[in-house]
């Protein structure tokens, strides 16, 4: 088994979730063996972390049998080839571990199309970002050196491939967006169930549907949207919930980008419910990273349940969880405390679903 090391810098007011990080590593099967932080004003261009710092971390290596640094940031190709030569170690950031978990769990051909445009996009903006540092490697500003050309000839090829994949993507969406028109004419209301990665969201979809749908306790482990049906008995209505992909804090740019065609279906829908795990000792910044990523898909301004997930971790003590998440949680609107594992408090969410349902029908 692969064994890690982390490597961070810390920059005054940025908090890198090490922890988060590790989790996420672990989930490809490597091991976790140590990090190494450094607090820095900014980034070494070079080494991302300062010299001393890279042969710290040379000494660290051996002494833990690591082969592989992940770095919290995105680095520029010579900031890698850097890191490498002077530790002989493998040198990966995190957008490419959650890159490569994306991939490892992704299904359907949309899915995997949608993973192959995100890793195109990273590779762009790094020749891109990085091309100050490459095109040193042909001469000086102005002249069409050896690297420079190679710096073009590759970025060129990336364009072309991320059109192509753009435009299978584009089948998709308009599949979808005839199929949003179909609903929405039929008077039919959809709930989609957005949050945090692993807080239970398929857990509570499948408790509401019957829906067989893949749960594990790992990041990601959905990463395409399902739609089933619910019949609210209050109302005597059917209406749609759907299940979606979930959400991480520093989320890759790419993956927005190319997984827009997902989440449009969370800025499709008619009401949002965020699902939070009410035992994460994180909750503020998770829901500071939803409601980010909810504004820039278009979707902070729906009608929205916020459900607190998993209380039967927290049996008999529910009360005091109530009142730690009411300062930590943003935008915590019509908020409702359950279970999807043992089904308590389920019905307290539909009533709030029976209630939005009714005022949007009004
Ligand atoms: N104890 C407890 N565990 C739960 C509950 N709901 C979900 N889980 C567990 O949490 C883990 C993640 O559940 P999922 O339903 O896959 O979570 P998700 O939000 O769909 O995760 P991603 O698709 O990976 O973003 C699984 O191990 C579930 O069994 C709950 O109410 N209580
Ligand atoms: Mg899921």
């Amino acid at each position: 088994m692969e064994k890690v090391i982390l490597l961070s810098v810390i920059k005054h007011g940025e908090q890198p979730d090490i922890e988060e990080l590790s989790g996420l590593v672990e989930a490809l099967g490597y091991k976790v063996v140590g990090s190494v932080v450094q607090h820095r004003r900014s980034f070494d261009p070079s080494t991302y972390v300062g010299k001393g710092k890279i042969e710290e971390l040379k000494r660290f290596a051996e002494v833990k049998d690591a082969s592989l640094v992940v770095t919290y940031h995105n680095l520029s190709p010579s900031q890698i080839r850097n890191i490498e030569k002077a530790t002989g170690l493998k040198v990966r950031d995190r957008t490419e571990i959650i890159l490569d978990i994306f991939a490892e769990r992704a299904r359907t051909k949309e899915a995997k199309i949608q993973v192959e445009l995100a890793r195109c996009y990273h590779q762009l903006s790094r020749l891109r970002g990085k091309g100050k540092g490459l095109s040193r490697l042909g001469g000086g500003i102005g002249t069409r050196g050896p690297g420079e050309t190679l710096l073009e000839t590759e970025s060129r090829a990336i364009r072309r491939r991320i059109h192509s994949l753009k435009r299978e993507i584009e089948k998709y969406a308009k599949r979808r967006s005839l199929f949003t028109e179909r609903r929405r004419k039929s008077g039919l209301i959809t709930v989609a169930v957005a949050g945090y990665t692993n807080v239970g969201k398929s857990t509570l979809v499948r408790r509401l549907t019957g829906e067989d749908l893949f749960i594990k306790n790992i990041p990601f482990a959905t990463l395409d949207t399902r739609t089933g049906r619910i019949f609210l008995r209050g109302i005597n209505r059917k209406i749609l919930i759907t299940d979606t992909v979930g959400f991480i804090k520093d989320i890759p740019h790419e993956l927005i980008a190319s997984f827009k065609a997902t989440l449009q279906e969370v800025a499709d829908s008619d009401i949002v419910a965020v699902v939070y795990d009410i035992t994460s000792p994180n909750l503020y910044t998770e829901s500071e990273a939803v409601g980010k990523i909810l504004k820039e898909i278009g979707a902070s301004d729906k009608p929205r349940i916020t459900v607190f997930n998993k209380i039967d971790l927290v049996e008999g003590k529910e009360e005091l969880f109530r009142l730690m998440i009411a300062g930590k949680v943003k935008n915590s609107e019509n908020s409702v405390f359950l279970s999807a594992k043992t089904g308590e408090g389920v019905g307290s969410f539909l009533t709030k679903v029976e209630e939005i349902v009714t005022t949007l029908s009004l």
